[in-house]
Parts: structure tokens; C-alpha cells; sequence
């Protein structure tokens, strides 16, 4: 297949129709395997994103007035039609993110049972009841917040796209999207599936365009309820001051320099496979990625060998030919991960594998960096500390247990830590005692996970996506208190 299927132009979703931006602007959307030109976008005015919320709001309370389990059904719908579609969408999300097809495959997979899993819980959405003095009680009931914004990065729009749109429309709140400017096209497409499935019009809105203009405008409106936010610590800093303006809740998603703990017993024949694999996924792209190791110091001359072996043996290529790996997203991506090697050289590393960007036959524009192992690094130097967002795996080594916890927590991020032994008290013990939203034992999850509670401590973010703990997230609690008389 070839990007014959992808549209000259995608227009804004709003209010169940498509149409340009206001004085027709558009974003062009680059191919990151050639740099060039894939297809264009609309660009969303002011005007277009208040147009979006104010269709949301109109149609919202029709949508939460529906029986639940009918909203259930029309999700569950949005998840047959992505299946549907399945083979035409991970192709257009490969084009568009550079990521392997098998990848984009995964990500369209996972999209869909985001709405079979929140589908599935539409009517159980249960309240308390509350005994009080006497015969008195409360009840408690969980309504929807209204409208509800999402702005979504480039890395896995489908997945994040479903992941917070999903639950968001399960408890009966219509949504506004703005996708990023990078990888904008698989948001519009669900919009048109959610659609086709029977999600009136209004109730889901997207509406590309870039960050500081459509982004910021659906940040800073006082007309919705609620903002979801998925992308770096900076934008999320002013994302947030946007909503607190008009006092709005919030939830972050933000980055991670997440650790594989590897310690003296692990059985790396398990682990080194798990870990590559958590820094390669999407060309290191992953909020999520694993982009440290901390080895103890008696396995640490093999770990170094065997990863180097593995990284050596990646493919890179175009995504849609489905390389194990494949570009970053844009030359800015790109050109940041190059600027972090130069700094990991200047800090003293030693480059064990990679350590540039490849010339590729027949792409010679696309944006690779090879898949690089940097040794000898402490938790002092900035390659430790700051999130690269590419595919750059920092080694450290560690004496004992109580040190391997410290050098875990030695960065400002906290979303998963992963930790390789067959000692189940040491096991715990970590997993207690790191500060991290995720913990896996002899496994890694990165992405994926659709029932597992998934954020951040620290700087990685607040609030919960995935699993049951998202529709807290996207509702809120209502308190009916009854004071009961007895009769004379
Ligand atoms: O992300 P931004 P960028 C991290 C990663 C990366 C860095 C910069 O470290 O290198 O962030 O990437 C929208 N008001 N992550 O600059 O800016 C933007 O249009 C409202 C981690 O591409 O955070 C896009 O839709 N919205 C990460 C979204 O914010 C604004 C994923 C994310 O873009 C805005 C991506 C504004 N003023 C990057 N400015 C993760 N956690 O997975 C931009 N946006």
C-alpha cells in the first residue's frame, strides 16, 4: 500500500461536518522518513476552536441523557469501526509518524479496545450510599463535566486520542480534539468513525492546528470543563497557568527518564530483548520509553555487551516497510537527540553503540538517529536526567539495593520503573520504595496496558488515564444527602 490512500487535504470535524478553517489555512504535514511533503491539514482559527466547543456544548446534554447502556453500544460501535479500518488507519499513522507498520498496527488495535473496555463499563457506573444519624443516608452519583479538551502530541495519536476521548464520552461529556500539529490525521479519521458509528454530531469535535494559536485558545477558554493534556513538561506548565485562569481541572500526562532496574541475579537472556525493545518503540518516542538502565555492578560489563550486540542488529528504515525502527518525528526531534549525544560526549560517556544519524539508501532526508547505548554515565550528568526523547539508553551501575533506589528516583520524572531479578522480596522491596506511577517486575510495559492505571509522580504528571481510574478523571461527584423523618 502506499500513501495513495491518504487525502490531499483533511478539514476540521465540527458539529458532524468537515470543512476548512476559517480563511482556509492550512498546515502542511511532513513524511519523517523523506521530509517531504505528505498531505495538508487544516489549520484551526480561534473562531474554528470556539465554533467546536460551542457544537459540543449544545449537543453534550442529549448525549449524557441517553440510557448508558446505549452510549455503550455506540462505543463499542467507534471500536468495530477502528477494527474495520484497522488496515487503512495503521498505514496512514505509519506514514504520518515514521513508527513500523507492526507498531501503528498495535497502536489502531489498542484504540479500539480503549472504547470496547470503557463501552463495557457505561452502565456500571455506580455511586455510594452513605448511612447517616438515624435512618438519614447520602447518595452519590458521578456526572459527566460537560465539555471536555484534549490535546494530544505527536507521538501516539491514535492510542492517546482514544485513551482520553474514550472514557471521557463513556460517562456522557462531548469532547473537543486538538491533535498536534506533527501527526494530525489519525485524530480527524476517528472523528469520522466515531461518527459513522452513530456518536452524534457534536458530541466529538476535531480540530487540527497549531499548539500557540488552536491549542492555546481551547486552553484558556472559559466555555469548557476540563482539559487533557499529553506532551512535554513545558507546554504543560503553560497549559496548565492557561486553565487556572478560569479555574479548570486538568489532567498531565507529561515525559519520563523511566530505569530498568537490572539487578546481580537477573537473567539478562529475559531482560535484554524487554529492555531494547522499551527504548526502540517508537524511535525512543515514548513518554513511557525506558531510557536508563541501573545495573548492578557485577552484571554490568555483560549488560553492556549483549545490548550493544541487539542494538547493533536494529533495522531502521521507513516505517511503512516495517523496519524495527524507524524515524523521529521531525528534523527538531532529530536535531535535539544529535545535540544530546554531543552533550553525552562533552559529559565524558563512552558510546557503546550508535551515537549519530545514519545515511539511509533512498532517504536521504528522513530524520534516524541509530539506536545508542551510552556507557560510564552517573546521575549528575544531563543525559541522565533530562528526558532526550529518542533513542538513547544511558547506563549506571550500582553497589547495593538502597543505592539502586536512589539513583531510580534521581531525576525530576517518575512514570515507570521496571525491575529484572527472581527475588521477589527485592522485587517489592523496589517497587515500594520508588517513586514511580508504574512499576513492572521482569517485564516492561511501554504503551499498551489498556486496564492499568497509568501516570505519572513527580514531574511526569497528575491525574490517572487508563483503566477504571480514568473516569475520575472525566467526571465528578455529586452528593444527595436525605434527611429521613420517622413517622409518628
Ligand atoms: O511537545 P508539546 P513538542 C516531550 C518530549 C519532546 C518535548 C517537546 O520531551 O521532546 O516534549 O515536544 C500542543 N497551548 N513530549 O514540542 O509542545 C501541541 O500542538 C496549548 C512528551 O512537540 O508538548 C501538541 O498538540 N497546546 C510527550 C501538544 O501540545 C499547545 C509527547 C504536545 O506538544 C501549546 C510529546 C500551547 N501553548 C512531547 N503549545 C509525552 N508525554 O508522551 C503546544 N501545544
Amino acid at each position: 500500500m502506499t500513501n495513495t490512500m491518504i487525502e490531499d487535504r483533511l478539514d476540521l470535524l465540527i458539529d458532524g461536518s468537515s470543512r476548512p478553517a476559517a480563511g482556509g489555512q492550512t498546515l502542511d504535514v511532513k513524511d519523517p522518513s523523506t521530509d517531504g511533503l505528505l498531505t495538508r491539514v487544516a489549520d484551526a482559527q480561534p473562531e474554528d476552536v470556539q465554533e467546536a466547543i460551542d457544537a459540543a456544548r449544545r449537543a453534550q446534554p442529549t448525549w449524557a441523557a441517553l440510557p448508558p447502556r446505549e452510549r455503550g453500544q455506540i462505543l463499542y460501535r467507534v471500536a468495530q469501526g477502528i477494527r474495520a479500518d484497522a488496515d487503512r488507519l495503521a498505514h496512514i499513522e505509519s506514514s504520518d509518524t515514521g513508527k513500523p507498520l507492526r507498531q501503528a498496527r498495535a497502536d489502531v488495535e489498542v484504540a479500539a479496545q480503549y472504547f470496547e473496555f470503557y463501552a463495557g463499563y457505561a452502565d456500571k457506573l455506580y455511586g455510594d450510599t452513605i448511612p447517616l444519624d438515624g435512618s438519614s443516608f447520602a447518595l452519590t452519583f458521578r456526572e459527566p463535566l460537560g465539555v471536555t479538551g484534549h490535546i494530544i502530541p505527536w507521538n501516539y495519536p491514535i492510542q492517546i486520542c482514544s485513551r482520553t476521548v474514550a472514557p471521557a464520552l463513556m460517562v456522557g461529556n462531548a469532547c473537543v480534539v486538538k491533535p498536534a500539529e506533527e501527526a494530525p490525521l489519525a485524530a480527524v479519521l476517528l472523528g469520522r468513525i466515531a461518527l459513522a458509528a452513530g456518536v452524534p454530531a457534536g458530541v466529538l469535535n476535531v480540530v487540527p492546528g497549531r499548539g500557540e494559536v488552536a491549542g492555546a485558545y481551547l486552553a484558556g477558554s472559559d466555555d469548557i470543563d476540563h482539559i487533557s493534556f499529553t506532551g512535554g513538561v513545558d507546554t504543560g506548565r503553560i497549559v496548565m497557568a492557561a486553565a487556572a485562569t478560569n479555574v479548570k481541572p486538568v489532567t498531565m500526562e507529561l515525559g519520563g527518564k523511566s530505569p530498568s532496574i537490572v539487578l546481580a541475579d537477573a537473567d539478562l537472556a529475559r531482560a535484554v530483548p524487554v529492555i531494547t525493545n522499551a527504548l526502540i518503540q517508537n524511535a525512543g518516542q515514548t513518554c513511557a520509553a525506558g531510557t536508563r538502565v541501573i545495573v548492578h555492578e557485577s552484571r554490568h560489563a555483560e549488560l553492556v555487551e549483549l545490548l550493544g550486540e541487539r542494538f547493533r542488529g536494529v533495522t531502521l528504515g521507513r516505517g511503512t516497510d516495517d523496519p524495527d525502527m524507524g524515524p523521529l518525528i521531525s528534523s527538531v526531534q532529530r536535531d535535539r537527540v544529535l545535540g544530546y549525544l554531543d552533550i553525552a560526549r562533552n559529559e565524558g560517556c563512552t558510546v557503546a553503540a550508535g551515537g549519530g544519524a545514519p545515511s539511509l539508501a533512498g532517504l536521504d532526508g528522513g530524520y534516524f538517529v541509530s539506536p545508542t547505548l551510552l556507557d560510564g554515565v552517573s546521575s549528575d550528568m544531563r543525559v541522565a536526567r533530562e528526558e532526550i526523547f529518542g533513542p538513547v539508553l544511558s547506563v549506571l551501575t550500582f553497589a547495593d539495593q538502597a543505592e539502586a533506589a536512589a539513583l531510580a528516583d534521581a531525576t525530576a520524572f517518575g512514570l515507570v520503573t521496571s525491575i529484572w531479578t527472581t527475588d521477589v522480596d527485592r522485587a517489592l522491596w523496589l517497587a515500594r520504595h520508588v517513586k514511580s506511577g508504574q512499576v513492572y517486575v521482569n517485564s516492561y510495559g511501554a504503551g499498551g496496558g489498556v486496564p492499568l492505571p497509568f501516570g505519572g509522580f513527580k514531574k511526569s504528571g497528575f491525574g490517572r488515564e487508563k483503566g477504571l481510574e480514568a473516569v475520575y478523571e472525566y467526571s465528578q461527584t455529586k452528593m444527595v444527602a436525605f434527611d429521613v423523618r420517622s413517622q409518628a
